[in-house]
């Protein structure tokens, strides 16, 4: 059934709210999404991932879902939905949903049930147990919550604490119980016969809780017990029934285990998003970068060897993490530039790129305020710290920690147009717009045959060209000892496309191993004016990128 057309596919993230709003409300919705259709055409992706757009009280943004086959009020109905699937369908764009079920929100019915009574049928859908200490009132085990405070909340109904790894409004769900999983690949069907072309499965890692809570450490629940057979069953039930991409959102994992999960054979994951280039948050380091490019490239070269039958994801950006500029590259002088730079370094890795909304216009971090955060993970932060005995400067030190890393900064309203709240909305946005937005913006860099937006549209374009190499090319890192610039090669038989891209703002040089300078090179793509001879010893300008295609010697 698997065509795995998703090895030669880019993949867009909308993140709805945040995309278009179509009837001024100032939320992003789903006509939103079918008005920028053909812009996505243009770009040339060919699969979007739709961040949740499930009936959801959004205490975490969709994260927290009460009908799984229902639309989100706000974002509209069911029939806008089935009208924008069709319109993605018919420029031969996938549409993946995302599948949150680790949790579900309290407000869906079966957590209302469930918290009833200890006899309710829908009890044991959720992870319940008895409070420790003299009085019982104490949770189960020491375990935290993602957004503050323990994982455990106690509901007076019953005298019992629940379990939630994300906010106290997200129970977990029990999935050792049969009827949890079956109610999973029912929803799963409901969508893949609907026509969506696969999912992108939240905090799936999470799903099998260790025996015993009342003793397990915290990171026991990263693919737990059952895991493997949990999903396995869900793949046999649902998603290999269909021509489906299905992408694990995998906290926790490693590199060893990431090759167990995602073997062709092993019937689980087609590929996983891994956090080992994003969980790194110093506040020390220079530039605002969050880690040093030597740092990042040991990370990513060493997940570009992956086993033969194994497949990756690539990502530099989603709705959980900061912008990649300044992150990984500078933002200020040179932030086109580099934004152009970093495109090039992840669209010609082996495996499947994921680009997020904005990405492609080079948009960048925002300056909040304390006021204009809107996510419960910066929220909670900001109002745990005012309660610590030095509320003042904890509150300080959260706020620095905010300007870099908040999920905030990927949400700021997508930036269409140098129009009032830069054409997202005619109403008032949800959260605050970057001002930037009249530097960067989507219908200017429409016109500009320099810009960002043209350049990934370039850069896609000739992965397509391209698509045998880049898709089962060898990976051979370059230069991986180098301070300044990211650069591999690609091969496939007697060809090769050589990458370089330079990720800082000062002017270096760059020695070019001899079996890249074959003399026949071709200059595919650069973002310098004059862009750099081919010799032993490269010159790039600041943020300089290129890519050569030659073959071999
Ligand atoms: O966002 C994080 C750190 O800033 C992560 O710890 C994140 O919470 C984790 O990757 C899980 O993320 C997913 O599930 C969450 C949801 O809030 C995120 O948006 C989602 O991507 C709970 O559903
Ligand atoms: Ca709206």
């Amino acid at each position: 059934m698997k065509t795995r057309w998703y090895k030669d596919a880019v993949v867009y993230q909308i993140y709805p709210r945040s995309f278009m709003d179509s009837n001024g409300d100032g939320i992003g919705d789903l006509p939103g999404i079918l008005q920028k259709v053909d812009y996505l055409k243009e770009l040339g992706v060919d699969a979007v991932w739709l961040s949740p757009c499930y009936k959801s009280p959004n205490d975490d943004n969709g994260y927290d879902i009460s009908d799984y086959r229902d639309i989100m009020d706000e974002f509209g109905t069911m029939q806008d939905f089935d009208r924008m699937l069709a319109a993605f369908h018919s420029r031969g764009i996938r549409v993946l949903m995302d599948l949150v079920v680790n949790h579900t929100s309290d407000e869906h019915p079966w957590f209302q049930e469930s918290r009833k009574s200890k006899t309710n049928p829908y009890r044991d859908y959720y992870i319940w147990r008895d409070g420790t200490g003299p009085e019982k009132k104490d949770p189960p085990n020491h375990w935290r919550a993602c957004f503050g405070g323990s994982a455990w909340e106690y509901d007076e109904t019953t005298g019992q604490f629940y379990l939630h790894l994300f906010s106290k409004k997200q129970p977990d769900l029990n999935w050792d119980n049969p009827k949890v999983r079956a109610e999973v690949a029912d929803i799963c069907n409901f969508w893949l016969q609907k026509g969506v072309d696969g999912f992108r499965c939240d905090v799936i890692t999470y799903i099998s809780k260790p025996g015993d809570l009342y003793h397990a450490a915290q990171d026991e629940v990263v693919v737990g017990p059952h895991w493997k057979a949990y999903i396995h069953e869900l793949s046999e039930r649902a998603f290999n029934r269909f021509d489906t991409l299905i992408v694990g959102e995998a906290a926790g994992i490693d590199f060893r285990r990431a090759c167990e999960i995602t073997r062709e054979d092993a019937g689980l994951l087609d590929m996983l998003f891994h956090f080992e280039h994003t969980d790194v948050r110093t506040m020390f380091a220079r530039n605002q970068r969050s880690m040093s490019l030597r740092r990042f490239k040991r990370v990513l070269f060493r997940w570009q060897t992956l086993p033969k039958n194994c497949w990756g994801a690539l990502y530099y950006e989603n709705h959980d993490q900061p912008r990649s500029l300044p992150r990984f590259a500078p933002a200020g002088e040179y932030r086109a530039a580099a934004a152009k730079s970093l495109a090039v370094s992840l669209l010609f890795q082996k495996g499947t790129p994921f680009l997020y909304q904005g990405q492609e216009l080079g948009m960048t971090n925002c300056v909040f305020s304390k006021e204009d955060y809107r996510d419960i993970q910066s929220v909670n932060q900001l109002a745990d710290a005012r309660r610590k005995p030095f509320g003042r400067i904890a509150e300080y030190f959260a706020e620095r920690y905010l300007q870099r890393f908040a999920r905030d900064h990927a949400r700021t309203p997508m930036q269409w147009s140098g129009a009032p709240n830069a054409g997202f909305t005619s109403g008032t946005p949800w959260m605050k717009v970057n001002e930037n937005y009249r530097q960067i913006n989507a219908a200017d860099q429409q016109k500009d045959p320099q810009s960002v937006l043209q350049f990934y549209k370039n850069a896609i374009a000739l992965r397509k060209a391209h698509a045998d190499l880049v898709r089962d090319g060898d990976f051979l890192p370059i230069g991986e000892k180098d301070k300044n610039v990211f650069a591999f090669a690609r091969r496939l038989g007697n060809r090769q496309l050589l990458v370089v891209c330079s990720l800082s703002p000062k002017a270096v040089h760059f020695a070019v191993p001899a079996e890249f300078r074959t003399g026949n090179e071709q200059l595919l793509l650069c973002n310098a004016e004059t862009p750099p001879t081919l010799g032993a010893v490269l010159q790039l300008a600041p943020c300089t990128c290129a890519v050569w295609f030659m073959e071999t010697k």
